[in-house]
């Protein structure tokens, strides 16, 4: 992990900048390279979710330390009096069940799950998701752009905290699910859609039916979550429900 901090030599060499640097490292810290935690707008609820609190020296240590020690954390508090730190995941607007929220000053990395809208927040473990479950039936090119239009991607998997979720959030033996998986570019070789980065063998032989995928008749290109079982490859015209998950990082 790369920690990046305001450099405050720069105070030194460009003296009259000292208000403005210090100003700017009061809102925005930045902990990983692309985990900038910046002072959240009011209105916003932090999730004060990991039942945990500690005290730091201050604010960057209090970020730094969430995010090593949880994989989803998106956002702290911090109150600078008594530099109590409250790590947390994401951002909830207008929860419908309302949420724990500790005392101090709200940081998160943007990444928030609007229940006002459709979509719900699930965490198990350390891992969250921000997701909605389809009713309807689409096929999967359909299924993917009905999640694009909503600023959202079909669901993946690459921690087994995220299949827990999904087994938990979809309807068992009376749903089929179109996920976010596909060898449609090249046969056999599965890709996710968010980040177009490949299936690892080990979550392929974990998360497929035995026999899966199979590419039956040469026609089966898409991956769907096969009722209360595992996955399995079907022709992807084939209209399935949906699950879609909200980005991280918006
Ligand atoms: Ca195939
Ligand atoms: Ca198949």
């Amino acid at each position: 992990m790369r920690i990046i901090v305001f450099d405050y030599c720069l105070i030194c060499i460009f003296g009259l900048h000292i208000i403005f640097v210090l100003f700017m490292s009061r809102l925005f810290v930045r902990a990983e390279e692309d985990m900038l935690f910046k002072e959240t707008e009011a209105g916003e609820f932090h999730m004060a979710d990991f039942d945990v609190v500690w005290r730091d020296m201050d604010l960057l240590t209090c970020v730094i330390r969430c995010v090593r020690e949880f994989r989803s954390c998106y956002s702290v508090t911090h109150d600078e009096t008594t530099n109590m730190c409250t790590p947390g995941s994401w951002l909830v607007l207008n929860p419908s069940i309302p949420l724990p929220q500790a005392p101090g000053k709200i940081y998160s990395t943007g990444a928030r799950c609007n229940e006002a809208s459709k979509f719900k927040y699930y965490k198990q473990d350390d891992v969250a998701a921000c997701y909605w479950a389809s009713d309807s039936m689409l096929n999967y090119k359909d299924s993917k752009e009905n999640c694009s239009a909503n600023g959202a991607h079909l669901y993946t998997i690459k921690l087994m905290e995220k299949w827990t979720i999904l087994k938990k959030i979809t309807s068992g033996p009376n749903g089929n699910y179109w996920i976010g998986l596909d060898d449609i570019r090249e046969e056999d070789v599965f890709r996710w859609v968010d980040d177009d980065s490949r299936m690892s063998e080990s979550l392929r032989q974990e998360l497929f039916n035995k026999y899966q995928p199979d590419n039956w008749n040469n026609t089966e290109d898409c991956a769907y979550l096969k009722g209360a079982g595992k996955l399995n490859d079907e022709n992807c015209l084939h209209p399935f429900k949906f699950v879609c998950e909200m980005s991280l990082f918006q």
